[in-house]
């Protein structure tokens, strides 16, 4: 992906050239005539800008006072450093010096040839490339980290975050929420009648079926072997028992069907309500794992609040 480069200089024709000869090489670019436009371009473009070329003498904002305050917005915000090279009729070492310090990556002086600067373009290139494998291959990784590799959805570590924000949400705004630990009964004699090939299958299915009928905004994340975690969010108290009693009898309708064997399943599930007290996320999963063991030791495949 070619370049979007920011071009910044009070001077029209010095700009213009750049643009010509950006474009012509293939980058993107757009444009600011002063420091103060450069910020406000830098923040509404800051998702995709790759490299900053910024004159240093300019009314209101000169270059480096430019650079220094976009510096502080990406540390303020945890931004990805962002290469910025000054172009100047200034050659003094000082100068060349105090650009650096401002927060440049390198100091070019005008007039500038055109193989230089694009040859600098190249290597600008090569560094935004690498950025934004970097960026990627981050992605994928927080995916991967995040992620039950078995059923697709959230792990402990994600299901947790989930919670937390879900719980900040309720204290703040006092709007009522519910969370579950959702266990399939007796699954040890699923794995040692069908197979643990079969309990797989069988965990990814009440996963589907869950996810395929999930509400708006439910979430379901799997906490550890057949054990799953769900959130409920903006739950009126007195829906939370229908609104999991809907959820248990979706898993419990049908047997499961792996091979062309029937594997009946059915799941207990313990409910904790939470509207905004103060209480940390293990002691509302605490509470969900007691009605948890009450459902289980009242019969199974119920749900208790
Ligand atoms: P209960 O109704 O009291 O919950 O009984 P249970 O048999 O479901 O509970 P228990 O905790 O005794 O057994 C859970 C079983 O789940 C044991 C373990 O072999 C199985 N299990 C855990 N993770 C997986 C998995 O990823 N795949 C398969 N196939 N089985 C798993
Ligand atoms: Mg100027
Ligand atoms: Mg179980
Ligand atoms: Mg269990």
């Amino acid at each position: 992906m070619p370049m979007k480069v920011l071009i910044v200089d009070d001077t029209n024709t010095d700009r213009l050239l750049l643009k010509l000869h950006l474009s012509k090489l293939g980058y993107r670019t757009i444009e600011a005539s002063n420091g103060k436009e450069a910020i406000e371009q830098f923040i509404a473009n800051s998702d995709d800008l790759d490299l900053i070329l910024m004159d240093v003498q300019m009314p209101y904002l000169n270059g480096f006072d430019a650079v220094r305050s976009i510096r502080d917005i990406q540390e303020q915000q945890k931004q990805e450093w962002l290469p910025v090279i000054f172009l100047s009729a200034s050659a003094e070492d000082d100068d060349v010096e105090d650009g650096i310090l401002a927060g440049g990556d390198d100091y070019l002086i005008k007039p500038i040839s055109q193989k230089i600067l694009s040859a600098k373009m190249l290597a600008m290139q090569r560094i935004a490339d690498m950025r934004r494998r970097l960026v990627e291959s981050n992605l994928v990784l927080e995916e991967l980290a995040s992620t039950d590799h078995l059923t697709g959805v959230a792990n402990r570590r994600a299901f947790e975050v989930m919670l937390e924000r879900e719980m900040s949400f309720t204290r703040r705004y006092g709007v009522p929420m519910a969370c579950a630990i959702f266990d399939l009964d007796k699954f040890k004699m699923v794995n040692d009648t069908y197979g643990h090939d079969a309990g797989d299958a069988v965990l990814v299915e009440v996963v589907r079926r869950i996810t395929k009928n999930l509400r708006d905004g439910d979430a379901i994340g799997r906490l550890g072997g057949e054990e799953f975690g769900m959130i409920l969010p903006k739950m009126p108290v007195d829906e939370v028992l229908a609104a999991f009693e809907r959820y248990r009898a979706i898993v419990a309708e049908h047997p499961v069907i792996h091979e062309g064997v029937e594997i009946p399943i059915t799941a207990s599930i313990g409910v904790a309500g939470y509207t905004g007290k103060k209480e940390d996320k293990l002691a509302l999963l605490k509470r969900a794992d007691e009605c948890l063991y009450e459902a289980k030791e009242t019969g199974r495949n119920k749900v208790v609040y």
